[in-house]
């Protein structure tokens, strides 16, 4: 029996790192993965009036949203006490990963990837200071991930979770494998990682991209809106 359902599409990385987490603990959790920030079906708008993606309802009726919430709940299953942090300092640090994952790198590689996806419409400006914030928050990230496994400890937690999906998130849509080789200890990193974070489950096998994606030419599309992102 499913423990309950996840909604909102694994592209979105909060939504990523939460059926990260699941799939890492094997939780059997289900995904439903067409449901748009801002257009929820009436019932589940009435549990979640603000309608951003992820919401997680189980299957004993229990309603969380905020992604970080969500992850941590599902963490409480691990039986090994790891996946949310082993010590006190532990779950502080994964926390503190996970909190610069959904916000500090969100908001860096956001405008470029919204732009290029078409959910914005596109300005050479823009891409190019996002680009800039993008390659200053991955030079932390190098720093932080240089000759280690995992972010926190000696296996994969919630913040792996964050971090192989918020990699996918920009690796899968804008930035190359040329671009990844400018940093050495993520691009490690990230290929270790994806699948032990269970994203060959989730998202198929890893795959870079050899080319930038073309500048879109047609407008935003009004499908695409960047809040599906
Ligand atoms: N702090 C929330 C942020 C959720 C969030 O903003 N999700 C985005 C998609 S990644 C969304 O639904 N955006 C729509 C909006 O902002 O209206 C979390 O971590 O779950």
């Amino acid at each position: 029996m499913a423990f309950g359902t996840v909604y909102g599409s694994v592209k979105s990385p909060r939504v990523g790192m939460v059926l990260s987490t699941a799939a890492l603990l094997g939780l059997p959790v289900e995904n439903a993965s067409n449901t748009l920030p801002g257009s929820f079906p009436k019932g589940l708008a009435e549990k979640f009036p603000i309608q951003k993606i992820p919401v997680f309802v189980g299957a004993d009726g229990i309603c969380l949203w905020q992604s970080i919430a969500i992850a941590s709940f599902f963490a409480s299953y691990d039986p090994l006490g790891i996946v949310g942090g082993a010590t006190a300092l532990a779950k502080a640090e994964v926390l503190m990963w996970a909190c610069f994952f959904n916000q500090e790198f969100y908001d860096a590689v956001i405008p470029w990837v919204a732009g290029r996806m078409r959910s914005i419409p596109y300005d050479p400006k823009t891409e190019e200071k996002a680009k800039k914030n993008t390659f200053s928050i991955f030079a932390v990230l190098e720093r932080q991930v240089k000759d280690k496994e995992f972010l926190v400890g000696e296996d994969p937690t919630i913040a792996d979770a964050a971090a192989v999906a918020s990699l996918y998130f920009v690796l899968s849509s804008v930035m190359t494998k040329d671009e990844l080789a400018k940093f050495p200890e993520i691009q490690r990193y990230y290929i270790n990682a994806y699948p032990k974070l269970k994203f060959d489950q989730l998202c198929g096998p890893l795959q870079l991209l050899s080319e930038p994606v073309p500048i879109p030419k047609a407008p935003p599309s009004p499908i695409l809106t960047c809040d599906e992102l």
